[in-house]
């Protein structure tokens, strides 16, 4: 029965901080689960997640990778996430696909950082029931304790289930609090025996088991009230109501084990298919109805309307691009017409595939909740929906990566230029926090990303998968220039030294016009003073001029001149001649017109702690910014928006993260073009100078 199969699925997103040791969880959940026969190491380089070349040479994951496991009779999708900061996005991404996640933590204290915060924040907002497992317990100086504080730090509440049995080295195994039962290893082969626990531990069961109860009851006011009477409360009761509290979030199970030694993973898959809900148990997804503008939903129903979420895109250099989705109603299967929702594209699905690590198996069909990938769809990018043409939904799409960090690339070879646009391009369908653009002034490609390292690996893939080399620099700022008085002045070009000469004169008025309004050319020349054929050449004479600009080579925007009066010549007058006599009137006139530099000016918004606030703002003052005002975000957060020079927050990342402890995120975009305050536009048209008469030399 379909029903059926939709509540046997689990949709498992591995968390947690960079380091903690999820990948290996992940690789000892696959060999534990008997999907594997050979258990895969980030070490040495045979993990099934981390498979890209960028995540072996660091041996840290970069991108999410799927695959699956079959537990007691439940399809178990396993999805490895990124933990360091300038890949979270990604795992953010995952939670989307997500009905459950596995909170990995180490137990040598202080462990959960930033990203783990961020994490537990946004499984908060999205409603995702965890189950912690407290890894690396074989290592010196191990303590579960430790783990349990580190997220209490990060506003969870720990339900300890299990005690470790041996510490450090002696490491070997887990008791049950709830069961009373031992679970121990022999060594590193991950084969396990049930029975008592070890006698010397019964004191520290007993009032673990006891802290463990009155967690459990405090969620639930039944279950409460019979503890406070002292009832003995079922085993069955129990296990209810942990199950209960665990998926409404109240608090958080936590398990223990050492992945790497493949310890106390039998009991972490038992928890995920008895603790964390299948898709059929949470609540539907809502999304808009793009024909009709009406809100819809959708349950993990197998028999309603088809439609599928993309939140990942995966570019396979033999399969081509894997869009990779999950089925929020309705069924998936080969051949199936559907259309794409957000941009009313029709598409067809060749075949569902099920990711395994870097491989894909052809399936059949896929239930609403499961996971599948598909190749070489037409039009589809990471956060559209899928969905049947009779039935059309749009869930809302991915959230946008923080744009924090922007460099020019510059092809190693000139001739690379349009590969290198082109690779960058299929690097940014993977890749939802890569954002490329060609900046028309400065002739850049500009490429924004969440951090340094995140372009370092874009910047690697794109050798490795294009064969094109580039270097990162600080890009240039755009700046501009522009008048901010009126002149006239007179331009007269005249060679008359034998044979045709040349002669030209106009005179011209400059004057200012409103910011972002271009460039004007009025023609007020009355009484034929200038024959009417000559003038487009003095108009464009000065367009000439405007590009290449005069106070330092930047764009000449933003005024307006208008020709009104000069002279000609019968014989001599040409519309070269007028074409350099205008320019040279310009360049007369511009001087005499208080000419200035523009720059842009970014708008910012910098979340940062409540405690932090302080010394953000008083940064942000010293970069000429403008506060234009603070929101709180909850949380003990706040937004502070600003209006900053594009200048001044070139490398604006390390210094955020240096003031806020890493726990500060900021996202900018362009504003407007402002006045350069003049003492520094001194020194920029100083530096251009130089440069030129450089170029020169
Ligand atoms: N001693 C020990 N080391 C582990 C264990 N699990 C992972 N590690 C090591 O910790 C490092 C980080 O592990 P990894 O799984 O890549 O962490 P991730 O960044 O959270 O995915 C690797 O060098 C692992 O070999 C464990 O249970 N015991
Ligand atoms: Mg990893």
């Amino acid at each position: 029965m379909p029903a059926e199969e939709v509540a046997r699925l689990r949709n498992v997103a591995v968390v947690g901080q960079g380091g903690a040791g999820k990948t290996t969880v992940a690789d000892a959940l696959l060999f534990a689960g008997g999907a594997v026969s050979r258990f895969g190491r980030v070490d040495d380089g045979t993990s099934a997640f981390d498979t890209e070349p960028e995540e072996q040479r660091r041996k840290t994951t970069i991108t999410a990778a799927l695959h699956h496991l079959a537990w007691r009779k439940h399809e178990v999708n396993l999805i490895d996430a990124p933990g360091y900061s300038s890949f979270l996005h990604d795992a953010r991404n995952c939670l989307y696909a997500a009905t459950g996640v596995v909170f990995v933590l180490g137990p040598t204290g202080g462990e959960v950082k930033v990203e783990a915060e961020k994490l537990w924040g946004w499984l908060g907002e999205l409603g995702i029931p965890a189950v912690a497992f407290v890894t690396r317990l074989d290592r010196e100086r191990a303590d579960v304790e430790h783990a349990l504080k580190d997220l209490a730090a990060i506003g969870a509440k720990p339900a300890l289930l299990q005690l470790p049995i041996g510490r450090e080295g002696e490491f070997r195994g887990v008791v049950d609090l709830l069961t009373g039962r031992a679970h121990v290893y022999q060594g590193d082969s991950g084969v396990v025996q049930e029975g008592a626990p070890p006698a010397e531990l019964a004191d520290e069961v007993r009032a673990a088991r006891e802290r463990l109860v009155e967690t459990i009851a405090e969620a639930n006011d039944a279950l409460l009230e019979k503890y406070l009477e002292g009832v003995e409360l079922s085993a069955d009761e129990l296990g209810a109501a942990l199950r209960d509290g665990a998926r409404a979030g109240k608090f958080v199970p936590v398990l223990c084990g050492a992945a790497g030694r493949a310890i106390g993973l039998h009991p972490l898959l038992d928890a995920i298919v008895d603790l964390l809900p299948s898709p059929a148990d949470l609540k539907p997804w809502e999304g808009d109805n793009p024909k009709t503008g009406d809100r819809v939903e959708r349950t993990a129903d197998p028999t309603a309307p088809f439609s599928a979420f993309v939140f990942k895109t995966i570019v396979d250099p033999f399969a081509g691009r894997l869009s990779v989705l999950r089925v929020v109603s309705g069924r998936i299967h080969a051949d199936l017409n559907c259309i794409n929702s957000a941009r009313d594209v029709r598409e067809r699905i060749g075949h569902p595939l099920k990711l395994e690590g870097k491989k894909q198996t052809q399936v059949a069909a896929a239930v609403a909740g499961d996971i599948v990938a598909v190749a070489k769809l037409k039009d589809v990018a990471s956060g559209d929906t899928l969905s049947d043409e009779k039935a059309p939904i749009v869930f809302a799409p991915l959230p946008d990566a923080p744009a924090a960090i922007s460099f020019a690339v510059a092809p190693k070879s000139k001739a690379d230029d349009e590969k290198v646009m082109q690779g960058l391009h299929r690097l940014m369908e993977e890749d939802t926090a890569l954002r490329v653009h060609r900046d028309e002034q400065t002739k850049e490609f500009v490429v924004s990303g969440t951090g340094q390292l995140h372009l370092e690996v874009v910047i690697e893939r794109l050798k490795r998968k294009f064969g094109t080399e580039v270097e990162l620099k600080a890009p240039k700022v755009p700046y501009k220039e522009t008048i901010k008085g009126s002149a006239k002045a007179q331009g007269k070009y005249k060679r008359q030294t034998g044979g045709r000469g040349q002669y030209g004169d106009t005179w011209l008025e400059l004057g200012p016009l409103g910011r972002g309004k271009g460039f004007e050319f009025e023609d007020g020349v009355v009484g034929g003073v200038i024959p009417r054929n000559f003038i487009p050449a003095v108009e464009k004479g000065i367009r000439e001029v405007l590009p290449h600009g005069i106070l330092a080579g930047y764009p000449i925007v933003d005024l307006r001149v208008k020709l009104y009066d000069g002279s000609y010549h019968d014989v001599d007058s040409s519309e070269m001649s007028f074409k350099i006599a205008a320019s040279m009137g310009f360049k007369k006139a511009f001087e005499m017109c208080k000419p200035v530099l523009l720059e842009p000016i970014m708008t910012m918004n910098v979340v940062v702690p409540d405690e932090c606030m302080g010394d953000v703002i008083g940064d942000l003052n010293s970069r000429r910014g403008k506060v234009l005002g603070v929101e709180p975000k909850g949380n003990g957060q706040e937004v502070i928006k600003a209006h900053v020079p594009m200048a001044e927050v070139l490398r604006y990342a390390p210094d955020l993260r240096s003031m806020t402890s890493g726990r500060g995120d900021f996202a900018l975009e362009f504003s407007h073009y402002e006045e350069v305050p003049p003492h520094i536009a001194e020194k920029i048209i100083k530096e251009a100078q130089a440069t030129r008469v450089e170029r020169h030399a």
